[in-house]
């Protein structure tokens, strides 16, 4: 049988040649990995609008979000991923909180290999250093 295809939309929240990533609680599914926050895309909602209503969900913070910065596909065990990555930004005076994740760490181009980041995101970061934080 062919496996279901889930559709996410990540945000990379670009602040001073640094993003914001997220680690997963131990009790959510890849608990204990780092990854770009976000959520899966809902029947007809725009993918980007995913991104706005899952960064409040999740950070309970507004962003703003600009070009679509790739499309990746992983395939897990039990599905198989597509997601779209946003480049975001916070809108002023918007600050993330911790109420999804168990931690919240600014990531740049001295630190970004030192995370245990999910199987889908570690495959694009070497594009994200290049692109937003050197
Ligand atoms: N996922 C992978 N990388 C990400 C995000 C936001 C999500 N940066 C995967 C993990 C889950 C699935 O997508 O298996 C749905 O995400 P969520 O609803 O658990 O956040
Ligand atoms: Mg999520």
């Amino acid at each position: 049988m062919d496996k279901k295809l889930v559709r996410v939309s990540a945000a990379l929240i670009v602040k001073n040649k640094s993003f914001l990533a997220a680690l997963r609680p131990v009790n959510k599914k890849l608990g204990g990995f780092w990854e770009l926050p976000g959520g899966k895309v809902e029947p007809n909602e725009d993918p980007k609008d995913t991104c706005i209503r899952e960064i409040r969900e999740e950070l309970n913070c507004n962003i703003k979000v600009n070009d679509k910065i790739t499309v990746c596909t992983f395939d897990y065990p039990d599905f198989i991923l597509q997601m779209d990555v946003f480049e975001c930004e916070l809108i002023k005076d918007n600050y993330p909180s911790l109420i999804e994740h168990s931690a919240l760490q600014w990531v740049n181009a001295q630190n970004i290999f030192d995370f245990k980041w999910v199987p889908a995101d570690r495959d694009f970061l070497p594009l994200i250093k290049e692109k937003y934080l050197l």
